[in-house]
């Protein structure tokens, strides 16, 4: 029986979620579409099988098919990922792969080093408010005045709290990370270094933003940002340190694996590996280049100047309106953002002074740089009439007129 036989509610609502994800423009940098291939592995009946363990050492009978499934997987990772000695898929999402790293890695009170989450950091990299800053003792690094990271700040912060571990990596960074100069800092204080690449794996898997690979003991990402697959996470670690890691993911912080996920997962890599998935990281580039490039025509402050990567932070700090007014105008005119924190907040988490914006999910629906340059352009109309409605359901009409020519796949 279909769903909508079923249960018409939950039916009726991804309908509408459908409707939502058609008709308006998502640039939630961490967002993006999968393929109908991807889709379909994500709901197959792969989602019936346990699975604890990892392929052929499993707690469970009839899990032929599904070693294959997780070994194309780790394979087609790997081959993502030049220089990486081993990974998890397991992970069921990014914030996992993180705990199982520190679960392997570190003891209840070892000191972690992370970026400010302020500062554009994520609550797995030692928020107070997550276990990472609960069961580690969490200190943070900072941007610098101009929004880049801070190599002085970081190796001060290391000689002085001897870190068991540095994290690298970032939610809201428009910027390159210099993995060679993390490791230098690293080694200095012996630290062991992580890498999470959650939003640039893409771009990293694409040769466009340099590798963490052959710098870091650990890398985590999720496997559905810039690397556009279904909703999930995975954990590389150099070849010495994958026998901790894997007891970390099971039996140390999870359960089964997902199976219809790993499945999923298995075939976006299968699509990353092919050469057009460099030519969409690329057009990802270009299109946050044309954005940014509006976004300071205009007038627009952008925290560290512009980017190098697929997000940018608008920074409000000097306009009369927060970051949670602006997702708001910006929702009124078809246009989904989210409100972030910027370097130096004087505002709260909840109403903050910047917003983020990424050209992921964009791009995967084909607009390019021409489009990209109107939709700054949308963004900048409705952020400076965001007190005049008509004027915002006209942007979103003209909003929905450019996303009908470009349908989402699958
Ligand atoms: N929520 C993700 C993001 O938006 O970057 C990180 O967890």
């Amino acid at each position: 029986m279909s769903l909508a036989a079923v249960d018409l509610e939950v039916a009726s609502l991804i309908e509408h979620e459908r409707a939502r994800q058609r008709d308006d423009l998502e640039l939630i940098a961490s967002e993006n579409y999968v393929s109908a291939a991807v889709m379909e592995a994500a709901g197959s009946c792969l989602t019936n099988k346990y699975a604890e363990g990892l392929p052929g050492k499993r707690y469970a009978g009839g899990c032929e098919h599904v070693d294959k499934v997780e070994d194309l997987a780790r394979v087609r990772a790997m081959q993502l990922f030049p220089g990486s000695e081993g990974v998890n898929v397991q992970p069921h999402s990014g914030a996992q792969a993180n705990g199982a790293v520190y679960l392997a890695a570190l003891k209840p009170g070892d000191t972690l080093l992370g970026l400010d989450l302020s500062n554009g950091g994520h609550l797995t990299h030692g928020s107070s408010a997550n276990s990472s800053g609960k069961l580690y003792r969490a200190v943070h690094y900072r941007v610098n005045a101009q929004g880049f990271i801070d190599l002085d700040n970081v190796r001060e912060i290391a000689r002085a709290e001897r870190p068991r571990i540095i994290v690298t990596g970032a939610s809201a960074y428009p910027r390159f990370w210099d993995f060679a100069a993390f490791r230098a800092i690293a080694d200095e204080v012996g630290a062991l270094l992580l890498a999470d690449i959650a939003h640039v794996a893409g771009l990293v898997a694409a040769g466009l933003h340099p590798s963490p690979f052959g710098h870091c003991d650990y890398v985590t990402t999720t496997t559905h940002k810039t690397l556009r697959g279904p909703r999930g996470g995975m954990a590389f670690a150099k070849a010495d340190l994958m026998k901790g890691l894997n007891s970390a993911v099971f039996p140390g912080s999870q359960g089964g694996p997902l199976m219809h996920i790993i499945a999923a997962t298995a075939v976006a890599f299968g699509e990353a590996l092919r050469p057009n998935f460099a030519d969409y990281q690329r057009q990802v580039l270009q299109n946050a280049q044309a954005m940014a490039a509006v976004l300071l025509e205009r007038g627009f402050a952008l925290v560290s100047g512009g980017t190098d990567n697929h997000l940018m932070l608008i920074d409000l700090s000097e306009k009369p309106y927060s970051g949670k007014d602006a997702e708001a105008y910006l929702g009124a005119a078809g246009i989904t953002v989210n409100k972030n924190t910027v370097p130096n907040e004087k505002r709260s988490p909840f109403v903050t002074s910047g917003i983020r914006v990424g050209t992921p999910a964009m791009t995967t629906r084909g607009l390019g740089v021409a489009e990209s340059r109107q939709v700054a352009s949308w963004i900048a109309d409705a952020l400076d009439y965001g007190q005049d409605a008509d004027r915002l359901a006209r942007i979103r009409a003209e909003v929905h007129a450019l996303t009908t020519r470009f349908p989402v796949p699958g």
